[in-house]
């Protein structure tokens, strides 16, 4: 009997899935793998249910003889252990990221004269609508909120890119890169204040306020699944605070990062140059207690972020006021530095890891960008954060547009920097 192997990474099964299963029925003996949740990850799939119970839906479909984990996107650990004679696929695999997948296992399957059996994809009305089902449940809060401890808990690091609207909430949503036969793309977004300021045309002192915050949050949850990191300042007054919590645990939002400074706040990376006061470890506690008690679901994060280096008061110090903090409560620490290397980062990150182990450790390396996330792993780094990057980029571009056209009195000379109107007319799915 030929053995033929299909990986599956849904939660649920529709008509093509079926259709696959019948094909490989015809080959031979079915093995059904389900891909790991890590691995789901790592491959822009977030499951929406355990992955016991996405084995369980397998076992109990007609037609698979065997059910067994996959942990790997390249299919490597399966190919060792089953040498099947043919993997199935649906032919959607031929394109786009999943290709280099593709071409991986064909090498494999050849070494011991197995082959690859693309289905056609069965693009009807009901699958692509129960696809879409599956997807936008994952932007329901409650499944989006919880996300963010889950990543924490599965990969080693996790990365956020900043986004300040829909359109860049589609890019960290949607862009994925394969390197070196790794897949990645970015598992959280960050609403930076300075990003959601500057896109305003407005400095970065709280003066944007939370409504208007709030519907940047908005924007963006209308497009995207990823968890949500909001950039919550200083928090404003604890009595003030509680509300934001609230509201933003509702919305969906993951987790909340408050610096502990008070009166007029000014951005981090301007650090001694401008008049800048640190709060008081006492009051900072009281406003993250406040900020817990509020709260009524376990998966919300509320984030102490640390700036005694930024404001030159030593390592004791910011050492001091991550343990007070998170006495308080707070679910994670975020250290801040604008140094251009990240020793201190280092230095604050071991010496936190001698005492804890587990609270999870946040860092925005926008100063010290030579760093890799891998190095900031090693020093127990959970979450890296790149605060503006997007704004940063799109600035200059737009601004070298304006300037040609207005140099040419014509758009002609900007076109090699412009996307194609082709590409920008499709590049929003209606529902
Ligand atoms: C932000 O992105 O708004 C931040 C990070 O708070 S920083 O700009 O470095 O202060
Ligand atoms: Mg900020």
């Amino acid at each position: 009997m030929k053995k033929i192997y299909a990986c599956f990474t849904t939660d649920t099964i529709h008509e093509g899935h079926l259709n696959i299963i019948r094909t490989a029925q015809q080959y031979g003996e079915v093995i059904a793998g389900i891909l790991s949740d890590a691995a789901m990850l790592r491959y822009n799939q977030f499951p929406t249910c355990t992955f016991e119970e996405r084995m369980e839906l397998f076992r109990q479909t007609e037609g698979i003889s065997e059910v067994i984990v996959q942990n790997d996107v390249l299919y490597d650990d399966v190919l060792d252990a089953v040498h099947p004679d043919y993997v199935i696929h649906g032919d959607n695999w031929k394109e786009g990221p999943m290709q280099k997948i593709r071409e991986h296992v064909a090498e494999r399957l050849a070494e011991w004269g197995g082959e690859i059996i693309d289905v056609p994809y069965t693009d009807s009305e009901q699958v692509r609508r129960i696809e879409k089902q599956i997807r936008q449940k994952l932007a329901m809060p409650e499944y989006r909120r919880k996300r963010l401890r889950q990543l924490i808990e599965i990969r080693g690091v996790v990365k956020a890119i900043e986004v300040h609207s829909g359109l860049t909430g589609l890019i960290a949503e949607k862009t994925i890169v394969e390197h070196n036969g790794e897949f990645d793309q970015f598992d959280a977004m960050w609403i930076s204040s300075l990003c959601d300021s500057t896109v305003k045309g407005k400095p970065d002192i709280e003066l944007v306020d939370m409504t208007s915050r709030f519907r940047t949050i908005e924007d963006v949850m209308e497009v995207t699944t990823k968890p949500i990191i909001f950039d919550g300042d200083s928090g404003g007054l604890p009595e003030h605070f509680v509300y934001t919590v609230r509201s933003l645990e509702r919305m969906g939002v993951s987790a909340v990062i408050i610096e502990d400074k008070i009166g007029l706040k000014k951005n981090s990376l301007f650090g001694t140059e401008v008049k800048q006061t640190q709060d008081t470890i006492e009051h900072f506690c009281e406003k993250i207690a406040a900020g817990k008690k509020v709260q009524l679901t376990h998966s919300f994060m509320i984030i102490a972020r640390i700036e005694s280096l930024i404001l030159e008061q030593g390592m004791e110090d910011a050492l001091q006021r991550a343990f007070a903090y998170r006495a308080a409560g707070a679910d994670g620490i975020m250290i801040h530095s604008r140094k251009k290397e990240p020793d201190e980062v280092f230095e604050f990150c071991d010496r936190f890891r001698q005492q804890d182990s587990t609270t999870p450790l946040v860092v925005v390396p926008t100063t010290y960008n030579t760093v890799t996330e891998q190095e900031l792993h090693a020093h127990g780094v959970n979450v890296v954060i790149y605060a503006n990057h997007l704004t940063r980029s799109a600035f200059p571009a737009m601004e070298q547009t304006a300037q040609q056209i207005l140099m040419y009195h014509r758009a002609k000379e900007a076109d090699a920097n412009l996307m194609p109107i082709r590409e920008i007319l499709t590049l929003i799915d209606e529902l």
